[in-house]
């Protein structure tokens, strides 16, 4: 039984497409907000990290009325770290809108966003976006969607997708290109008319797969997914069927559907709609409640494996507990734990140490996130440089790769080819419009990739364009070359001062300012030469050692190089940390007495 008074619709694109902004102008002219009332732009991007970062991190959903048809909308993120959003939003809805940018063009997380959708059979209705674009292409762009639906092995329904151009800022709509519009009903009229309504059955037995959790400080944890069948009623009881038990006789303290941005609070709820329920302990996602007699739980929702693991280490630094409020193994565990309640492409593993997690996820943009999330909360921790994942098959070892495709300046093809192929990457494509950029493809190593985007930013000068697309599996690589300078490393605890900082010009880079507390082993900078130089950072000019008066103020101390987060994991070495609090981010050795990194290094030249 389809209930034409619902559309469940997901929104899928690449990143920067235009999803969010999307949303705003169906929200706002769907008469979810009031006149008077004042909107931030992209109002779907509520987290602080999403907005600071200007993107998507996790699914979101919100309800609009058009027509008197109820329309869940999924926004989901675009970039490739978040793709597990994307994959559990899908389970959610009977179709979805794809996004494309009419300059860009598809790019790869459109294909993967793409393939996805089309695996679970959904309807497609294709948006070019961004149509006010002086450098839109859109035929163009519009034959490469085609193409990409062949080249995924679309069905020939599947390719019979209609067509909407948008401008998703200014909230218009329009079937062809040489019609005006001022709004976007031709996508309200296209959504009701090519997405059909959910199959769904009030009078079965109930279903409600998990797809998300929230949580309320009134209500506690609250689950988020698709009624799927029967209906839920505020007194009755349930069951919860969890990857491994049934649990009978659950209750529920309170029932919520969706109007706009708003739960609304209800008492019973009824199949096919996006719900929300509270008052259930212990639930995660993909779990399903049901009928309290007889139980049928749905089938569980599956995301593709990660692809990277950082180790999560208690802080053990000299300056542990100064600065954050949770920091124990217990603590870093219990957190972890949390987050894979709610997180579905995060596992988190134990190790040899008990003081040592080991997080796999998607990327180190998805791994800095969970990070600074914490950090946030008060947590301090240290972690260790990413690493891939690798497969054993058949006795060989497999790494995965990836496909990266560069949009850079004709200019910097010798340069980023060379840093690329040290990497063990290799071109496959090459495609040169005679407009001054270069299109480049290459098949690498996902190994090679890790610590080389803020390279590529330096190389390119800002303006090249990197995107990347999981590509299976290949048997390893060997050694691949990693950062090829030293770090400078303070050799005893002290306050940083400008006599030893000026001392350092010469050297290499500075992370500090001077003033700034270290500690023996701490990383100060990135030195311009291969092997670390320990140095003494906190030496004070001698009295009798003074020339000239003055002579100081001659010689300008450069501005430190403060580290990013996401810069400070991608500049560490296999043997270095990140040292993570809500106020400092350091980095160090792993080993911070000199003298054994010292032996150390001695024992790896005899043994190599
Ligand atoms: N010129 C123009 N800019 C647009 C249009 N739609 C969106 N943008 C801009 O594109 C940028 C990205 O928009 P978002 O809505 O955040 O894109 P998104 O697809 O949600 O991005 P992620 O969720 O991070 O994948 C913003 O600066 C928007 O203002 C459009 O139709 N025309
Ligand atoms: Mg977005």
């Amino acid at each position: 039984m389809r209930k034409e008074n619902f559309r469940n619709i997901a929104i899928i694109a690449h990143v920067d497409h235009g999803k969010t902004t999307l949303v705003d102008g169906l929200l706002k002219q769907s008469g979810t907000f009031q006149a008077h009332q004042q909107i931030e732009e992209r109002v779907m991007d509520s987290m602080d990290l999403e907005k600071e970062r200007g993107i998507t991190i996790t699914a979101k959903n919100t309800t609009v009325s058009y027509k008197n048809i109820k329309i869940n909308i999924m926004d989901t993120p675009g970039h490739a770290d978040f793709g597990g959003e994307v994959e559990r939003s899908l389970n959610l809805v009977d179709g979805a809108l794809l996004l494309v940018d009419s300059s860009e063009g598809p790019l790869p997380q459109t294909r993967f966003v793409l393939k996805k959708a089309l695996d679970k059979d959904l309807p497609i209705i294709l948006v070019i976006n961004k149509i006010d674009r002086s450098d839109a292409r859109i035929e163009e762009v519009t034959n490469e969607v085609y193409d990409l639906f062949i080249d995924l092995d679309a069905t020939e329904e599947q390719i019979e997708f209609p067509i909407i151009y948008t401008n998703a800022k200014e909230g218009t709509a329009q079937y062809s290109l040489d019609e005006s519009s001022s709004n976007l009903e031709p996508l309200f009229d296209s959504i009701i008319k090519e997405i059909k309504g959910p199959i769904a059955d009030d009078s079965k037995e109930a279903q409600f797969l998990i797809t998300s959790l929230d949580y309320d400080s009134y209500v506690g944890q609250v689950a988020i997914g698709r009624l799927n069948n029967g209906r839920l009623k505020i007194n009755d009881s349930y069951s919860l069927c969890s990857e491994n038990s049934i649990e009978r006789n659950q209750k529920f303290s309170a029932l919520y559907t969706f109007e706009g941005l708003k739960r609304i609070q209800v008492d019973e709820l009824v199949a096919g709609d996006i719900i929300a329920v509270a008052g259930i302990n212990g639930i995660t996602i993909g779990d399903t409640i049901a009928n309290n007699e007889n139980p049928v739980p749905l089938p569980r929702i599956e995301v593709d494996e990660p692809t990277v693991s950082m180790l999560f280490y208690v802080n053990n630094s000299p300056f542990a507990g100064k600065e954050g409020k949770y920091l124990t193994t217990r603590h870093i565990k219990e957190r972890l734990n949390k987050e894979i309640l709610s997180n579905v492409s995060i596992q988190v593993l134990e190790t040899q140490r008990t003081d040592v997690f080991e997080v796999r996820g998607r990327g180190e943009l998805q791994m800095a996130v969970l990070i600074e999330t914490m950090r946030r909360e008060g947590y301090e921790l240290m972690v260790s440089k990413p690493r891939v994942i690798t497969k054993e098959e058949n006795g060989k070892t497999l790494e995965p790769m990836e496909k990266v495709f560069l949009d850079i300046p004709e200019d910097k093809v010798g340069t980023i080819t060379e840093k690329l192929s040290i990497r063990k990457g290799r071109m496959t494509n090459l495609q040169n419009h005679g407009s001054g950029r270069v299109n480049m493809e290459f098949s690498i190593p996902s190994r090679g990739l890790i610590g080389f985007r803020s390279q590529f930013l330096t190389d390119t000068q800002g303006a090249g364009i990197m995107n990347k697309l999981f590509d299976g599996y290949a048997p390893w690589f060997g050694l691949i070359p990693q950062r090829n300078s030293g770090a400078i490393v303070a050799d005893r605890s002290g306050k940083v001062t400008t006599y030893a900082s000026l001392g350092m010009v010469d050297r290499g880079e500075l992370f500090l300012d001077v003033g700034m507390e270290v500690y023996s082993g701490m990383i100060l900078g990135e030195r311009n030469r291969p092997e670390d130089l320990n140095v003494n950072i906190t030496k004070e000019k001698k009295l009798t050692n003074m020339r000239a008066s003055g002579s100081d103020n001659t010689v300008n101390l450069r501005p430190p190089k403060r580290l990013s987060l996401d810069q400070s994991i991608e500049f560490i070495a296999e043997d270095e940390l990140v040292e993570i609090t809500p106020i400092s981010i350091r980095l160090r050795k792993m080993e911070l007495d000199q003298n054994k990194r010292m032996s150390a290094r001695k024992k790896e030249k005899y043994a190599g």
